[in-house]
């Protein structure tokens, strides 16, 4: 085992999420190469860089992620034993003995072996541009060549023979074309500046503090940030959002006079082809400007947004834009003035737009203070009643980001039927990476297949687009689980879903599994480890179903929620039924689930367009995993497998706990065969996965079993 490992003491962030990990964070060093040595090396370890390290590599262009590549192979090499040499400029297309070129395109005269790979046409006529990010890669007489037509296409095509590792050079291959499906690929922290007094440094973050921020302070931790850059072109992400979208007081005023820390992260991304956003507050001409007023029609207001903008752009000029949530949960918006968020967003967007920047603005708008007693008002149907009649004016530079589901990120929930409804707005569907409603990083729950079963949902039926054609103009976004922890997101495994996700946004169609297994040859590389098979066999063996696993032993059927009110962790079945935030699972003595149906509910099945619209009101048709999201039925009722659904309730939550037992078996085998401070962290969080899963089990059978009196079939302990 050559990989460094990273201990660090117990694991203390088991009892509490905000604890620090007690691993001091690197130094920040002065000189641009800062390498941070104290966080563990997730999917691009050393030894990842093998093959491509050990051979003969030429570099050809210029530029800033040019250089960037350059850096990146001649660290491989030193490593490796390999030789990197770059030609700069076109007079010097050095060829002579190259395994492999790297070239942009337009530096002039290409190396003679890119030159030829240049002139082969590609098979199945596939002769698409590729944009500013794709790259092509062959192999032909020896070697192998990645064209790209702009630097970023270098540094992805950099990354992805990192990938292939031995195989990039192993046989002859015809050039083949690789783009990224959708354009922006983003993730949002959810990173205070100030220590928040109930959320902490980071909202919703189970992996210590931000990466950027500490009690009310910017960090500055160079080595520390570009290392997560790296991480983050390695999987495809190109933008960032650098605060949380509840904008407090300190973090409103990134905008204006701390718009400097905002610069520096810009500096430490942007050669990783990261481009920074920034979340304001709607509030902003009156928090900061000392204006009387937001109101999107106030000429005041729009020139105040028009001069703060082009002050940002003065200062980052490839800044990516703004991330909005206006009139959502205590955060201020258009509704304040009686405009409606059409007007709200394009105000934005107006400031934005001569700078070529977008607004990301969220549809998770919704009445957190409902009454629990009226059964007509429906949280689900919120972002569509609110966005769908404003399709069509909203500004080209707004992006409307949804929510996958309608609710909040729970286990299980059907797609927002938003995104059918708004053909003509840029539409980015937002995930959720931290883990906040499914085990935050102390259970594992690979989320993949989940994103990648929403990316493939056709709302018209099989023969018209998926969610992911119909995010193409926007992109996808996610909550990232990344904190200051030395393993980036707490529980190691996690650190798959950040993986997966920017894998996902890059191709929505890659199969998820074969997504897993390329984590898993990155993060562990073969030789690094005691028994390869051993290891490949038990990460797929105790994450490829984890994400059902969870769902089993926790909230059945889609209706979600059923966890403790606030933290959003560990049972609470009546936690939020008497709540004000339209979250309610309405069980009673004779059966439980939400009726949305057209017929007898709340409507909200009418949001969807035809076929799912007649699919989910008809509790027959409807798939059993969203039974109860879209219906109240008996106990008794059978499901498409023939259970009913209290006995459905039962064996799923014997099953999952049983499950999650397996795995923490299963992890035992590698003991002493991985890097031991992985093994050890993961092995503890398994300890406490499999005590919440039994803790589920048995309050979720109990209430159950007390609400119908229905015994269960196979006479097992119910309490
Ligand atoms: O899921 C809820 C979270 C809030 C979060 C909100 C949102 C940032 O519990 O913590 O606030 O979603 O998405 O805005």
């Amino acid at each position: 085992m050559s990989r460094p490992s990273v201990g660090d003491g117990p694991d203390r962030s088991v009892a509490t999420d905000r604890e620090r990990t007690g691993v001091p964070s690197a130094r920040a060093p002065q000189d641009g190469r800062a390498v941070d040595r104290t966080a563990h090396p997730a999917w691009l370890p050393p030894e990842a860089f093998r093959a491509l390290g050990a051979r003969r590599v030429l570099v050809h262009g210029a530029g800033l992620l040019v250089d960037t590549v350059f850096d990146e192979v001649g660290r491989a090499c030193a490593a490796h034993g390999g030789r990197a040499r770059r030609t700069a400029l076109a007079d010097d297309p050095v060829d002579d003995g190259v395994d492999v070129i790297l070239a942009l395109r337009d530096a002039g005269p290409l190396p003679a072996p890119a030159a030829r790979a240049e002139a082969t046409p590609p098979p199945g006529g596939d002769d698409a541009p590729l944009g500013d990010e794709g790259f092509l890669l062959t192999r032909a007489d020896d070697v192998t060549v990645l064209l790209a037509d702009a630097p970023a296409g270098l540094l992805y095509g950099l990354f992805h023979l990192i990938r292939l590792g031995e195989t990039a050079f192993a046989a002859d291959a015809p050039p083949r074309r690789h783009r990224p499906a959708l354009r922006r690929r983003m993730l949002d922290h959810w990173d205070n500046v100030a220590v928040h007094p109930v959320m902490g440094q980071v909202e919703r973050g189970y992996a210590g503090g931000s990466i950027f921020w500490r009690d009310g302070s910017a960090r500055r931790d160079l080595a520390r940030v570009r290392a997560y850059a790296r991480l983050l072109a390695a999987c495809g992400i190109n933008a960032i959002s650098v605060n949380n979208v509840n904008v407090g007081a300190v973090e409103a005023r990134l905008l204006t006079d701390r718009l400097d820390d905002v610069a520096w992260i810009a500096d430490v991304l942007r050669p990783y082809g990261v481009r920074v956003h920034l979340s304001v507050s709607f509030a902003a001409p009156v928090l900061l400007g000392g204006l009387p007023t937001a109101d999107p029609r106030d000429a005041t207001v729009r020139a105040w947004w028009a001069g703060a903008t082009a002050q940002v752009y003065a200062r980052i000029p490839d800044f990516g834009g703004y991330v909005v949530k206006a009139d959502s949960e205590g955060q201020p918006g258009p509704f304040a003035y009686g405009r409606d968020h059409a007007e709200g967003a394009n105000l934005l967007a107006g400031a934005l737009a001569p700078h070529g920047g977008v607004v990301h603005w969220r549809a998770f708008v919704y009445d957190h203070r409902q009454d629990w007693r009226d059964r007509s008002t429906d949280r689900a149907r919120a972002a569509h009643d609110h966005f769908a009649p404003l399709d069509g004016r909203f500004r080209d530079n707004v992006v409307l980001q949804v929510k996958h589901g309608p609710m909040d990120f729970q286990v299980r929930e059907p797609v927002s039927p938003v995104i059918a409804a708004m053909p003509s707005t840029r539409l980015a569907v937002e995930f959720q990476v931290t883990q906040e409603y499914t085990g935050q990083q102390r259970h594992v729950c690979y989320l993949g297949p989940w994103w990648s079963d929403v990316l493939g949902f056709r709302p018209w039926g099989p023969s018209g687009p998926a969610v992911a054609d119909l995010t193409a103009g926007g992109g996808l976004v996610a909550v990232s689980n990344v904190g200051d922890d030395p393993f980036w997101t707490g529980h190691p495994l996690a650190q798959a879903n950040l993986y997966a996700f920017g894998r996902l946004a890059w191709d929505p169609r890659a199969d998820p599994l074969a997504v897993l297994d390329e984590w898993i040859t990155m993060t562990f590389p073969p030789a690094t480890t005691g028994d390869p098979e051993l290891v490949r066999a038990t990460l797929h063996a105790v994450m490829d179903d984890s994400w059902r696993t969870y769902e089993r032993y926790t909230a059945p059927l889609g209706v979600g929620w059923m966890v403790r009110p606030g933290v959003h962790y560990g049972p609470d079945v009546d936690g939020y039924e008497y709540s004000p935030w339209g979250t309610y699972h309405f069980a009673d003595r004779d059966g439980v689930g939400v009726d949305r149906t057209r017929a007898t509910g709340t409507g909200f099945t009418g949001q969807y367009p035809s076929p799912w619209s007649e699919v989910y009101e008809s509790p027959e048709r409807c798939p059993d995993e969203l039974l109860l999201f879209f219906h109240h039925v008996p106990y008794g009722h059978l499901l498409h497998t023939g259970t009913t659904v209290v006995q459905h309730i039962y064996d799923t939550h014997f099953a999952g706990t049983e499950q999650a037992r397996r795995m923490r078996r299963r992890w035992r085998r590698l003991a002493g065969v991985i890097d031991p401070a992985v093994h050890e962290r993961v092995a503890q969080r398994l300890d406490e996965q499999v005590r919440c899963a039994e803790e589920w089990r048995d309050q979720i059978n109990t209430y159950f079993f007390r609400k119908s009196g229905v015994p269960d079939a196979r006479g097992r302990r119910i309490h």
